[in-house]
């Protein structure tokens, strides 16, 4: 299926633009997770996924008019050749056409490396924002979610703030097949994020869920069992049950590992320091501190608690990355 051809119905005929424009995404953590997908030119996903955005960490970029085409990110000139920069304007391309509009993008991250989090999602969908505004295409963020997807699957879900949802769809051209926020605020939900270790990890996500559905004699029960708890993370969701989110969150990051490990050749992304934190958790938990783990494509580790309890996780992880998901509100207010 063709990229272009996908949005081109949705597109003006001719295409204006502003001088520049500055847009915002947050990155995103999963707490049921994307692995794997039904189509991995579209980034269409197996099963679908429920995400909390990460308030103020994320991914801002700036879209300026340009002699020629260029990208800045994080204050390094990106070699335009690069497989990261051909995504970018492959993503641009779908959007500008054969129009001779010449860009520079500059993207800033505000994750810090410690956070040991991908930016990329953020990116995408500030990219896919950033678009949108200055060829003043006032597209409705369904598109913007299948345009941010394009770049990265779990960009879809950053267009949003807050806890997102995104689905599958059934489509194969994925016009279905977009991430939608869903209306919950929980100011006492809290993140805190475990350094492990931050380097680029060996087998990129895209690979690894490529092999994983194709190798692992479990793939199938992990479909079937993220779907069950996916529908039950939105049931937890609607009676703000916090124990309930936990145990279904954990269970499924650490199935998902499970399964990545079942492939073969086995992939592992986690360390001993991974699985001695996750011990640690356990056994905290056990002890009367209810805090839950979930885990990434990555040996780092996230933490989910209620704001009541701050000082005995900052007691117990002292050099934990705290986040406050629901904090952009009181920023939107008094901005
Ligand atoms: C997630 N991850 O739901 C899962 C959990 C990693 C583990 O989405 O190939 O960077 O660009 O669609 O979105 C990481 O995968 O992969 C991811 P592509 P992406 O957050």
């Amino acid at each position: 299926m063709n990229n272009q051809h996908i949005f081109s119905k949705f597109l003006p005929k001719k295409l204006q633009n502003i001088e520049k424009t500055i847009n915002y995404a947050p990155a995103n953590i999963a707490l049921t997770k994307y692995w794997g997908k039904r189509d991995s030119i579209l980034n269409l996903p197996e099963n679908d996924s429920i995400s909390i955005s990460l308030g103020d960490l994320g991914s801002k970029t700036k879209i300026e008019l340009s002699n020629n085409d260029k990208i800045i990110f994080n204050g390094q000139n990106i070699d335009n050749n690069s497989v990261f920069a051909k995504k970018i304007w492959q993503i641009v391309n779908i959007i500008r056409q054969n129009n001779h509009i010449f860009l520079k993008i500059t993207s800033q991250n505000s994750i810090p490396t410690a956070a040991g989090l991908a930016s990329s999602a953020s990116g995408f969908a500030a990219l896919a924002l950033a678009l949108n505004n200055f060829f003043q295409l006032n597209l409705p963020q369904s598109k913007l979610s299948i345009l941010a997807r394009l770049g990265s699957g779990s960009a879809c879900r950053s267009i949003w703030h807050g806890f997102v949802e995104w689905q599958k769809g059934k489509q194969d051209d994925g016009t279905d097949c977009f991430a939608k926020p869903i209306p919950l605020i929980w100011k006492d939900f809290r993140i805190a994020l475990l350094e492990v270790d931050t380097s680029t990890k060996k087998i990129s996500s895209r690979s690894a869920m490529d092999l994983c559905k194709k190798t692992s004699p479990f793939y199938a029960e992990w479909i079937k069992q993220t779907e069950k708890d996916k529908a039950n993370l939105l049931i937890a969701l609607h009676n703000k049950n916090f124990t309930r989110l936990g145990e279904i969150a954990e269970n499924n990051a650490l199935l998902m590992h499970s399964t990545i490990i079942s492939s073969r050749p086995s992939i592992n992304y986690l360390q001993g320091k991974s699985i001695d934190l996750i011990n640690k958790i356990q056994y905290l938990r056990e002890n009367g501190l209810e805090i839950y783990l979930t885990i990434d494509a990555g040996p780092n580790i996230k933490l989910l608690y209620l704001a009541k309890d701050f000082d005995q996780i900052n007691q117990n992880f002292p050099n934990a990355i705290h986040i406050s998901p629901f904090d952009y509100l009181t920023q939107q207010k008094t901005a």
